[in-house]
């Protein structure tokens, strides 16, 4: 074994709620953003395709998980539909919701397989959209009484929690790129959501130690290495500030307790401060993680802007910077991110250096792909032999980072089997095992899957 990994490694895969689930008739979920905006807009991105439809797994999740046994994992990290918990995002709960993770945990957990729960993975209840969503500051109150709610139901088999999956994402998608519901163009409130969802996040995170709980809490964040196209200082300077914006702007409140001070210089110069109340610093300096998720999948490549903004276009970060294109780099082409696999290791690194050595594990990474039923073999394998290599040359890098000492436990990919996708519902298929939605929604393992099983046995390759 040439890459060997430490003994007790969590090894498997991340999956969402609104992705993977599927709504049937009378389970009594309530809708939420992404229901809404598919009804509104079913061709906008999904040719009709929309999250009602999904792997389905609500109704298969005994046979998932039995794969997931099979294949040797150890892990699997899922989220919790806040609108299927609790339908208006405040007030009753849905015993069905109840029972279906109640059941989820249970079966991972006689499968061997521990639960890593996320409380938000970019669904907000359609109920509270329509009160302002994460502008109003009513939904820290809402999110922070729904995730004290998971805590109390499962509190007591579930070791691992998570508060938000890449809040960076809603703030984008959101309020300054339009690719997430609401989609209005305003950077006033990209910051005020932001701040709120960070203050969500310290206040559930000291909310559940206060309780005593046996267990871990973090954050997911998706970091984008961040790199200047050369040692200018003004390449150097768009670089830094990139990296406040899209990296530090949570990791720094998250595992420090502390705002990324470059943000909150621009902020204020711009006066785009968000409005915080008395005690919030100090739940902010309280709320710090115990253990941080990274998802990689893509660096960003800075260099200083060459021209002036547009006066008239919405203020965004890119006010500040410029993006360029590296020639010659990999590329993956359905999403037209860069496939940089050294990236995963720069993140460790910094984490290890600048975070205090936290606690982490790799909660995403993964290669999304069109059309990979041409991949399929006579006996109905797809051989997706590109995601093998990209999983094994990231895991190199993830490797090389332990051995320096970074304070890494795990590897999750993104994802087990093929899901929707927020960006064009079933085009890009990420899973080791394939869902053949022309039939039935069928499961087979890809040629990934098993190798990555190989992987687990031997703890490396
Ligand atoms: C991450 C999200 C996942 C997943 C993944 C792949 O940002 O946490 O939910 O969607 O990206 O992205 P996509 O399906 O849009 O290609």
């Amino acid at each position: 074994i040439k890459y060997a990994f430490p003994a007790d490694f969590w090894w498997g895969s991340s999956a969402s709620a609104t992705q993977t689930e599927g709504t049937v008739e009378g389970d009594g979920k309530g809708p939420n953003i992404w229901d809404y905006w598919f009804e509104q807009e079913p061709n906008r991105f999904y040719d009709g395709v929309g999250p009602a439809k999904t792997s389905g797994f609500y109704t298969r999740y005994k046979e998932d998980i039995a794969l997931m046994k099979e294949m040797g994992h150890n892990s699997f990290r899922f989220s919790i539909s806040w609108s299927r918990l609790i339908p208006a995002g405040t007030g009753a709960v849905n015993q069905k919701a109840v029972e279906f993770y109640n059941a989820v945990i249970d079966e991972l957990r006689q499968a061997g397989i521990e639960p890593f729960v996320n409380l938000y993975h970019f669904d907000l209840p359609m109920a509270l959209q329509e009160h302002g969503g994460w502008v109003n500051r009513d939904t820290v109150e809402a999110y922070v009484k729904y995730a004290n709610t998971c805590f109390e139901l499962f509190g007591d088999r579930v070791a691992k929690w998570f508060t938000h999956n890449e809040p960076i994402v809603p703030v984008e998608g959101g309020y300054l790129y339009d690719f997430h519901y609401p989609n209005e163009l305003d950077f006033g409130k990209a910051v005020q959501v932001a701040y709120h969802t960070l203050l969500s996040s310290a206040s559930a995170i000291q909310s559940y130690r206060e309780k005593g709980y046996n267990g871990k809490i973090g954050i997911i964040l998706n970091l984008t290495p961040t790199y200047p196209r050369s040692q200018h200082p003004a390449d150097l300077r768009a670089a830094e500030i990139c990296d406040a914006f899209f990296n530090r702007s949570f990791l720094d409140p998250a595992v420090t307790g502390e705002f990324n001070p470059v943000l909150v210089e621009l902020l204020t110069k711009d006066g785009y401060l968000p409005s915080m109340l008395d005690g919030d610093r100090e739940m902010i300096r309280q709320g710090t993680v115990d253990l941080l998720g990274i998802n990689y999948y893509q660096p960003r490549r800075v260099k200083a802007r060459e021209s002036l903004p547009n006066p008239d276009a919405p203020f965004v970060p890119e006010h500040y910077f410029d993006y360029y294109v590296m020639p010659g780099r990999k590329m993956n082409e359905m999403r037209g991110w860069e496939i940089y696999e050294k990236g995963i290791y720069d993140i460790l690194t910094n984490v290890r250096l600048n975070y205090g050595n936290i606690e982490c594990f790799i909660s995403e990474n993964g290669m999304g792909v069109q059309g990979e039923e041409k991949f399929r073999n006579e006996q109905g394998m797809i051989c997706d032999s590109y995601r093998i290599d990209f999983i094994r040359e990231h895991l190199k890098w993830v490797q090389r980072a332990i051995s320096e000492g970074s304070n890494v436990k795990g590897y999750h990919l993104w994802t087990f089997m093929d899901n929707w996708s927020w960006a064009n519902a079933y085009k890009n298929r990420y899973g080791f095992v394939s869902v053949d939605l022309a039939n039935d929604g069928q499961r087979s393992v890809k040629q990934s899957g098993y190798w990555f099983k190989q992987v687990i046995e031997q703890n490396g390759f």
